[in-house]
């Protein structure tokens, strides 16, 4: 039971089942495994996936001939273990060059060389079979408004991706860009801070129609907002491209928390809203262990992402075939079709209709919904009571 296939397309990053345990606070406590171990590990756990971000797999200052090494023992992992890279993304946080952004930079040559590191890791990418190429700006942003305009920012943020854009195309990839908001951290604020604003800057880019965005469970936690909701409408743009599975919670730091384990009912309704509408991409767990853990305890890290996703789908099916949950719904959606006249399409005839028409205003006022109702099912449900 709860067993991961290849189907479920489930996919880790290195840097989160590699990761060390290092926090703010602390230096790390787990030792390092290579690229190739941890391929291994995921394959251990029943994962279908691994990502990276180019420097997660070739040192940043790795020779050519190093860098070829690398790659082969790494496709040499993934066929011995048949796992698959569906994604991969550029480090663009890390070293300090990048310490006042990166596509964002006031110095137009930290702006070109992040343009020159993402094509180089793009390469890289797809030399691995990546079809997903992920943005995260952590450096793009200010602590102070006063150092950078932040229209020009956002223009200096345009040119790169429609640049890289135009180079995927160039060179004939296979491949779509994914947009992934944060709210803040490690900059004290950080531009297109959640994926709605995601949504509305791809629509003003030249090569929009090859962007999408990466929703990130803990990002928008982090401001405020309902996860399954901000997936929805990026769903029903076209745009759901990739994304980003943990738990979070709100008003923390970004705490990249295993999946399903602080909201339960939130990582519900997105499992039932994923599996409702037939999301075919990666599930990709971009979550790490505590602190506290060994790597026997990672892998029950990993495990759990998985488990808790097939479980909740479970409840998600027996909602759908819940016959009091299913005869609430009917009830609640009912519709005679007396206001369809106006729908379809605007025209003078039905606005005349629609501004004659007489509404009992108090008796729609008096209509109640069973909500409290339908949300205790919901609860029976989950906690195994029905
Ligand atoms: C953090 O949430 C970011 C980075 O880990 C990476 O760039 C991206 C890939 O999922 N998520
Ligand atoms: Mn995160
Ligand atoms: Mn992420």
């Amino acid at each position: 039971m709860y067993e991961p296939r290849p189907e479920h397309k489930f996919s880790f990053g290195l840097w989160t089942v590699g990761n060390m345990g290092r926090d703010p606070f602390g230096e790390p406590v787990r030792g390092a495994k290579t690229p190739v171990e941890l391929v291994h590990l995921l394959a251990e756990v029943g994962a279908w996936g691994v990502n990276f971000h180019d420097n997660d797999l070739v040192p940043i200052d790795a020779t050519w001939a190093e860098r070829e090494k690398i790659v082969a023992d790494f496709k040499n992992a993934l066929d011995e273990t048949g796992i698959v890279v569906p994604m991969a993304t550029t480090n663009l946080f890390t070293d300090p060059a990048f310490r006042d952004g990166a596509f964002t930079a006031n110095d137009p040559a930290i702006r070109a060389y992040a343009i020159q590191k993402t094509m180089r890791a793009i390469d890289l990418g797809v030399e691995l079979g990546a079809t997903t190429y992920v943005f995260w700006g952590g450096r793009e942003g200010v602590e102070s408004d006063a150092s950078k305009d932040v229209v020009e920012a956002l223009r200096w943020f345009r040119e790169g991706l429609d640049f890289l854009g135009a180079y995927v195309k160039d060179q004939g990839y296979d491949l779509e860009f994914a947009l992934e908001s944060k709210p803040n951290e490690p900059r004290a604020d950080i531009y297109l801070a959640t994926t709605g604003n995601m949504l509305a800057f791809i629509s003003t880019l030249e090569h929009g129609d090859i962007v999408g965005v990466n929703p990130e469970v803990a990002h928008e936690h982090m401001a405020g907002l309902n996860f399954m909701h901000q997936v929805a409408q990026a769903w029903e743009m076209g745009k759901l491209f990739h994304i980003d599975l943990n738990d979070q919670w709100p008003g923390r730091y970004d705490q990249d928390l295993r999946f399903g384990s602080v909201s339960l009912k939130q990582a519900f309704w997105l499992v039932k809203f994923l599996e409702d509408v037939g999301y075919d991409r990666p599930r990709h767990f971009d979550a790490h262990a505590y602190r506290t853990a060994d790597y026997e305890d990672v892998k029950a890290f990993a495990r759990g992402c998985m488990r808790t996703y097939l479980m909740l789908e479970e409840k998600a099916e027996q909602f759908r075939n819940d016959q009091e949950i299913k005869e609430l719904l009917s009830q609640i959606t009912a519709d005679d079709g007396t206001y369809a006249f106006w729908r379809g399409g605007y025209t003078a005839d039905k606005a005349a209709q629609l501004k004659s028409h007489e509404f009992d205003r108090v008796a729609l006022g008096g209509r109640a919904q069973p909500y409290e109702r339908l949300d205790q099912l919901v609860v029976d449900l989950l906690l195994g009571a029905r």
